[in-house]
């Protein structure tokens, strides 16, 4: 094929290495689709204060593009949008991408895809690689009265920066959100009240910084930064905590239940450290990292309210027990709405299949790459893929290396996709093993459940992840179109 063409969809991390590979590849008949004005997706999308990434700094960025010149241990969030702005320059990426351009529909028809935009344009394509991210569609509660709030609310993926944060702040939620906000605005809102419906277990980090010598030594020697990161042991310790979900009594959990156990024994004060301990087992839910939660909740000015919300008010937040905080902003730390991944985009592949009916009880996909009947319908990040502690961009390298192998043989041999055997083999060897991991055993809710209380994160550890990323079985894969 000589105009072999490719859609990508997202500028996002996963996104951009589409764009960085294909041009390696030597595919530079492609497009990026990004429907909002900026590249960064979730880093993009999420400005609040105390923004970080939980994975290690030098571990968080590609494997081909590392970067010196992390200020702290763990990434801020302002630095690793700038990290992806640096990198979209460095690999010339901005000319294939097409800004405030939201496809809206994607069709298979006569062996290629149909793009429309959401200004009705169109664009066709062999090949579209999904790449629209996880953790991107704000989940909003439906609190009674919240239209009525006097004061300013918003969810904490849509920060208003036009808001004043040194007044009586409400913070709702104790995921990794919640918890980076309290920590940034204890003594700096004069009242600062984080309201915690499920305490969740903190795993304890060391957040230090870099000294301007050890970034000098970092940018001008290559080496010793990949000596200094240890990728061996980080990959190690990768695994040690995926074993962890996947073996709740291997020693790597016993590590992290300790771990959290010891930190809230770090409380002196009896009854918040009664008040702030879970009902479920460390890692059912996403574990959350902080160096200073329990240290800064215990800030003159901050405090926890263990009470159930009951409504807001034009004044404030009405929790059950009858008290009214009174309050100037409500951020809603409420988490995300994780099973929607390309959707709301309307996806129709071969023989009018529709990935909206298909996915209408719980999106998945084959080995979180391929759908059976959408040919050459490639997803980064995809339903079912890894999702943890761990750098998504890591994930999203050992996913390309996959499609790669599939892009090269359409581009020889024409369309494929996943056969519905080998999605039905996948999924139900997928679900058995999700309810032996921690997400279903610890007794808890989280976002990793599916509609129907599955997890619907890779189940196994993350080595089984990197042996099937390795090679395509050519077996499981089809054509139909
Ligand atoms: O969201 P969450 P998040 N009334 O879903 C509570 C990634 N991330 O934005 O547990 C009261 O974890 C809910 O309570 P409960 C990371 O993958 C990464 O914090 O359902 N409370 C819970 O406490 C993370 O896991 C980084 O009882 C309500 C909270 O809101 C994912 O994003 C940093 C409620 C939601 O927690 C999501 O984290 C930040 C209601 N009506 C985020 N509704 C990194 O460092 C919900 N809640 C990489």
């Amino acid at each position: 094929m000589t105009d072999f063409r490719v859609v990508v969809i997202g500028a996002g991390m996963a996104g951009l290495l589409a764009g960085i590979k294909l041009k390696a590849m030597g595919i530079d008949n492609f497009s990026i689709y990004e429907k909002a004005d900026r590249i960064g997706g979730t880093w993009r999308e999420n400005t609040y204060p105390g923004l970080t990434c939980d994975v290690p700094s030098h571990h968080y960025t590609y494997s081909f593009e590392r970067n010196p010149d992390w200020t702290r241990h763990l990434p801020p969030g302002p630095e690793i949008q700038a990290y992806f702005e640096r990198c979209c320059d460095h690999y010339r990426l901005r000319q294939s991408i097409r800004f405030n351009a939201e496809i809206t529909r994607a069709q298979w028809q006569d062996g290629r895809w149909r793009l429309t935009l959401a200004n009705g344009e169109t664009d066709d394509a062999d090949v579209v690689i999904a790449a629209t991210g996880v953790l991107h569609h704000p989940s909003t509660p439906a609190i009674p009265g919240m239209a009525d709030f006097a004061g300013a609310l918003f969810h904490t993926a849509r920060w208003d920066h036009s808001v004043a944060l040194d007044g009586r702040v409400g913070v709702i939620g104790m995921g990794s959100t919640g918890v980076q906000i309290i920590s940034a605005l204890a003594g700096v809102s004069c009242q600062l009240s984080h309201f915690v419906r499920t305490p969740q277990w903190i795993m304890p980090v060391h957040n230090g910084y870099y000294s301007e010598e050890e970034r000098a030594r970092f940018r001008a020697d290559p080496a010793a930064l990949e000596a200094y990161m240890d990728v061996v042991t980080y990959h190690r310790n990768v695994e040690n905590y995926t074993l962890g979900i996947t073996q709740p009594d291997s020693p790597g959990a016993q590590y992290f239940r300790q771990a959290c156990f010891d930190n809230l024994e770090s409380i002196e004060d009896e009854a918040l450290r009664e008040a702030l301990r879970p009902d479920h087992e460390p890692m059912c839910k996403r574990l959350v990292f902080s160096p200073d939660y329990y240290q800064k909740i215990q800030h003159p000015q901050a405090r926890l309210v263990r009470a159930d919300i009951e409504r807001i008010e034009p004044a404030g937040i009405r929790t059950v027990d009858g008290e009214l905080h009174e309050l100037d902003v409500i951020a809603l730390a409420t988490g995300f709405r994780a099973d929607q991944f390309v959707r709301p985009m309307q996806v129709l592949g071969a023989n009018g299949a529709s990935l909206d009916r298909l996915w209408a009880q719980r999106p998945v996909a084959y080995l979180a790459v391929s759908m059976p009947g959408f040919p050459n319908f490639f997803m980064l990040n995809g339903p079912n893929g890894p999702v943890g502690n761990y750098s998504l961009i890591d994930i999203a390298e050992h996913q390309w290396g996959y499609i790669q192998q599939l892009l090269e043989r359409v581009r020889d041999q024409g369309p494929l996709c996943a056969t519905a055997q080998a999605l039905e083999d996948f999924d139900r060897e997928r679900i058995a093993a999700a309810k032996t991991t921690i997400w279903y055993t610890g007794g808890c809710q989280s976002w990793y459940l599916d509609a129907e209380g599955v997890p619907a994160s890779w189940p196994w550890n993350y080595s089984r992840f990197v042996a099937e990323m390795k090679t395509p079985k050519w077996n499981h894969f089809g054509v139909e179109s």
